[in-house]
């Protein structure tokens, strides 16, 4: 029986990178879905949790780790098994960083938010978010001229905490069309062993 819990909701491109990881890393845990239009993680019991009454939340044996990109170094240091996920040489730690901050910037003002707007009816600029989108999108291709990977040789967490949103911007009418580079990566990521996809959202789930 595995002592670890995640708490998420299945729509929630934050909550399917630490799914994805401990897919990766062959990491049992319990799923715990939120039920985020009834406002559970609003509740008292999961602010106690995260007060920031937010999903993704891992609880590994009465250790809390909250945001996902938190979680993400959490699990690849405590549940390595063997991979590399999260390098330990400074520059990869750095550029690793580079895309958490990517991950936490653009990426959730642009793609995610621009997902909001379509898939749960939040009232933000989705032309905005459409911009901030093609603009995060045409820095990663050109990162990815030449390279299979975010950083380095091999997919980091940097490839992880970027993945689900920028796979599922169409959802948001991002149209991923001008960036080969970035599709070849999706791609790439998708075939690595033990990959699990988000799953697609409905537009309109909110209405
Ligand atoms: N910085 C947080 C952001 C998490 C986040 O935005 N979660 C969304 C679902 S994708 C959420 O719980 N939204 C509900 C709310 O903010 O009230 C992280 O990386 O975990």
């Amino acid at each position: 029986m595995s002592t670890l819990k995640l708490y998420r909701h299945p729509l929630s491109a934050h909550s399917h990178r630490a799914e994805l990881l401990l897919s990766l890393l062959g990491v049992d845990a319990e799923i715990i879905d939120v039920d985020l239009m009834k406002g559970e993680h609003k509740s008292e019991s999961f602010l106690k949790m995260n007060p920031a009454g937010q999903v993704p939340v891992l609880v590994d044996n009465g250790t809390v780790v909250n945001d996902s990109n938190a979680i993400l170094v959490y699990l690849a240091t405590h549940y390595a098994n063997g991979t590399n996920f999260y390098p330990n040489d400074a520059v990869s730690i750095a550029n690793v960083q580079r895309y958490f901050s990517a991950a936490a910037g653009p990426i959730a003002s642009g793609p995610a938010a621009a997902r909001l707007v379509t898939v749960f009816g939040a009232s933000l600029d989705a032309e905005q978010a459409i911009d901030t989108a093609h603009a995060v999108l045409t820095k990663f291709e050109a990162d990815l001229e030449g390279n299979n990977w975010l950083v380095g040789n091999a997919a980091t967490l940097a490839d992880i905490a970027t993945y689900a949103y920028i796979a599922h911007a169409p959802e948001g009418n991002v149209d991923l069309a001008k960036y080969p580079n970035v599709r070849a990566w999706l791609t790439r990521i998708e075939a690595l062993d033990n990959f699990v996809p988000m799953v697609s959202s409905p537009v309109g789930l909110a209405a």
